[in-house]
């Protein structure tokens, strides 16, 4: 049976804005304020999803969540009208609408943590949806991602999805974004290497001193134990907590792996050296770690341009290559480093540009709008088939977002009650055009 990577990516819901919301984030709190287009960043990561299609691998597409969050706003005590809500938060707690109104929900490496049908003890992929507990504007994600989810991989023979884990920050839990599967072929086991900022439980120990650390240890061990993962599939990685206070909020900023690869910065993670030695122990010396030193790219500049917020891709012919964004073109210390690599590194034969700068400017790079899912062609069979991109769904979706989207959204927009009207109706059409069946709260009353 043949076995590959399926990268599902968050569609850009209309409300996309710039709300400076996601402290530790250089860009979302640098951006803050600017006018944003959602249907150019709606565009911009279709464009992404279809060069891939083209290229022959397997592509879908998640849907965004329904903004603003008025569910959550009834359960902080607002009541009333739809209108009568928008109102109320509008003119006394602008910062709630801000938080509510995010599309946050784009960056679907954050979705789930997703374990493959080789490591679970009843041979389904497992997903656990991330509780995002370290900011309200993504706290409120976990229940319309869970429903997306079971309508996306809705065969619950071969899915399971697990609703996102409790007790708030201190299992704060973000993620596919600080997990990474290793092994050597698609469908044979391999490793799962969790990444994490701190250890919630203990006082003592290396932890960052300016930024919050969003993922703690605690959260991936409980997600490893509610997947069923054998202990010598899984490995616990600190990150650096230097790094962490640089603005690598997310290990896939700092972070890249496939297959046997790992494609990272030489400030990654805690104790590198030892990380790197137990990954070739574990993939019995098999195993390629590329460092990128500090002299060659900065922290800082990784940062800025997200050149390891990549995806790293074996197409079907064989090729492996890597897929930046535009920023890492316009920066002569990245491009330059790329262009090296490139010719001299056998593990990437190539990089691929693309061009998704509005969700660039909030911190969101070409890794963080996908989701990785290990597949082969049974599975494949469980997902709900039109939510995979083709040249024909491509131009159906094109067309929903030109119908639907603004060109300009800033902080006055989220206060105008059409605008709201608006992007209730665009995502109750979008949930026919995927199939999706009713997945908002809207859509339940
Ligand atoms: O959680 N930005 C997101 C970006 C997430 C990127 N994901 C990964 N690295 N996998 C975040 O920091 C900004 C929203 C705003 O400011 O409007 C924001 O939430």
């Amino acid at each position: 049976m043949e076995h590959f990577e399926a990268n599902f990516d968050g569609l850009v819901g209309p409300s996309h804005n710039y709300g400076g919301l996601a402290k530790g984030n250089i860009a979302s709190q640098s951006n803050q304020s600017l006018t944003s287009n959602p249907r150019q960043a709606a565009l911009q990561g279709l464009a992404k999803m279809l060069t891939l299609h083209h290229m022959g691998l397997v592509q879908g597409v998640f849907a965004p969540h329904a903004r603003p969050d008025l569910n959550s706003l009834r359960q902080l005590g607002f009541s009333g009208t739809s209108r009568d809500i928008l109102n109320k938060v509008a003119t006394k707690h602008p910062e709630l609408l801000q938080a509510v109104y995010s599309a946050s929900s784009m960056w679907v490496a954050n979705a789930a943590t997703v374990s493959p049908r080789a490591h679970t003890p009843d041979n389904r992929v497992h997903m656990t949806v991330a509780n995002l507990a370290s900011h309200l504007h993504r706290a409120i994600e976990p229940p319309t991602s869970y429903n997306i989810l079971r309508s996306t991989f809705r065969d619950e023979q071969r899915f399971k999805i697990h609703h996102d884990l409790s007790y708030g920050a201190l299992m704060g839990d973000e993620g596919a974004a600080n997990h990474t599967v290793f092994t050597h072929a698609y469908g044979e086991p391999g490793i799962e290497m969790f990444v994490y900022g701190q250890r919630s439980l203990y006082r003592d120990g290396p932890r960052p001193s300016h930024f919050p650390a969003r993922q703690s240890l605690e959260a991936s061990q409980a997600v490893a134990r509610q997947h069923g993962l054998p202990e010598e599939r899984c490995m616990f990685v600190q990150q650096l907590p230097a790094s962490i206070d640089a603005g690598v909020f997310h290990n896939d900023v700092i972070a890249v792996g496939n297959l046997d690869t790992l494609f990272c910065h030489e400030y990654a993670f805690q104790d590198q050296a030892r990380v790197i030695d137990e990954l070739h122990d574990k993939m019995q010396g098999n195993f390629t770690a590329i460092e990128v030193p500090e002299s060659d790219v900065s922290v800082a500049t990784a940062v800025k341009t997200y050149m390891f917020n990549s995806q790293l891709l074996k197409l079907p012919g064989g090729k492996r290559i890597l897929v930046v964004p535009g920023e890492c073109e316009e920066n002569m210390e990245t491009w330059n480093f790329l262009q090296a690599l490139k010719e001299s590194h056998p593990a990437i034969d190539d990089v691929l540009v693309v061009d998704i700068k509005q969700s660039m400017r909030n911190g969101g790079g070409p890794a963080c709008l996908r989701l990785r899912v290990p597949m082969d062609h049974d599975l494949i069979m469980g997902v709900n088939p039109d939510c995979l991109i083709n040249e024909e769904k491509f131009n159906v979706l094109c067309q929903w977002v030109e119908r639907h989207y603004r060109d300009r959204v800033d902080a006055d927009t989220l206060r105008d009650p059409d605008f709201m009207d608006e992007n209730f109706r665009a995502l109750d059409e979008l949930t026919r055009i995927l199939n999706l069946g009713p997945v908002y709260p809207f859509q339940m009353n």
